[in-house]
């Protein structure tokens, strides 16, 4: 009984949380997701790495109120985004082969996509 319980709510929790973003269609090549959490001391995980040319979806959510992670910046992309607490907030870019940084609106938490 155990046994077949624990998956089952694994699944149901994890269909919970995912629930907005299966809902939206992924297209014909699918890309990768990577989640980022952002909490009080920065991103987790604080570098990405990922093939080169592909596109690649970031998924930042912001965990705690504390700190300074309320946007999230790529300033060699011109991207800012807000982050609002707990709601996925996705970026998506196809990097070239090399390191794109990215920060919180005020250059503290930092945090790298490196393209391989
Ligand atoms: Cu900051």
């Amino acid at each position: 009984m155990n046994r077949r319980t624990i998956p089952s709510l694994l699944l149901l929790a994890s269909l919970a949380l995912a629930g907005c973003n299966k809902a939206a269609p992924t297209g014909a090549t699918g890309g990768r997701r990577v989640a980022i959490a952002v909490g009080e001391q920065g991103y987790s995980p604080a570098s990405v790495t990922v093939p080169a040319a592909q596109p690649v979806t970031l998924v930042f959510t912001r965990t705690s109120d504390q700190g300074c992670g309320t946007q999230v910046v790529f300033p060699s992309l011109n991207i800012r985004r807000d982050l609002p607490l707990n709601q996925p907030v996705e970026v998506t870019l196809t990097p070239a082969v090399g390191t794109i940084a990215f920060t919180c609106g005020m250059n503290m938490l930092r945090g790298s996509v490196v393209a391989q």
